[in-house]
């Protein structure tokens, strides 16, 4: 890695549905690849329709879901990239898999908590999923019949809800500054 001079590193965004993720991922990547700094979003869009398109969203399926990702992202961050990952990845134990996977490999992560209230995230349903999840129709939806385990040790929270997606995007700038990324 380290070929362009920047440390490459992974941004793990975990969150609800409609938390804003993927709008503060693609904020920041723009922001960073703007000014010549290699970043590059991995999120459900991209990644389930292809690689995991095999996998649903059972227990089980998610932890999979989440380790190949992982394993793509240290790829990334290996190659001296910013990979930023954009999943829900509701089980701490699948984000410390993530986590792990990234230390062994000696690269740096931060586990960044996109915290949406529920009733917020629900509320915009830009999908129109957790109308669907709450007439059943769509089964294991995360925050309405499956659990999301709340991040205890994230490097870092974003409050969205007192944010715009630009200033939730600078404090992940913010952060990578303190720890000599960027
Ligand atoms: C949660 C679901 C589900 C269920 C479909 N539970 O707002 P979105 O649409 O774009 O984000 C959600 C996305 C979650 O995929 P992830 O790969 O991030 O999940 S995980 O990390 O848990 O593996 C939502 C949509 O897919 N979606 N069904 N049952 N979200």
């Amino acid at each position: 890695g380290h070929l362009r001079g920047f440390r490459g590193c992974t941004i793990w965004f975990t969150g609800l549905s409609g938390a804003g993720k993927t709008s503060i991922a693609f904020e920041l990547e723009a922001y960073l690849v703007s000014r010549g700094i290699p970043a590059y979003g991995l999120d459900g869009d991209n990644i389930r329709c292809g690689l995991n398109k095999d996998l649903s969203f059972s227990k089980k399926d998610r932890e999979e879901n989440i380790r190949r990702v992982a394993e793509v992202a240290r790829l990334f961050a290996d190659s001296g990239q910013i990979c930023l990952c954009s999943f829900v990845s509701p089980f701490a134990e699948d984000r410390d898999v993530a986590r792990r996977i990234h230390k062994e490999s000696d690269l740096p992560f931060f586990e960044v908590f996109v915290d949406t209230p529920l009733a917020v995230c629900e509320q915009r349903d830009n999908k129109g999923l957790y109308l669907k999840a709450r007439q059943g129709i769509i089964k294991g939806f995360t925050g309405i019949d499956q659990p999301y385990e709340t991040p205890e040790h994230p490097e870092l929270v974003l409050k969205t809800v007192d944010c715009t997606v630009e200033q939730s995007a600078m404090q992940v700038v913010e952060l990578l500054q303190e720890h000599g990324i960027i």
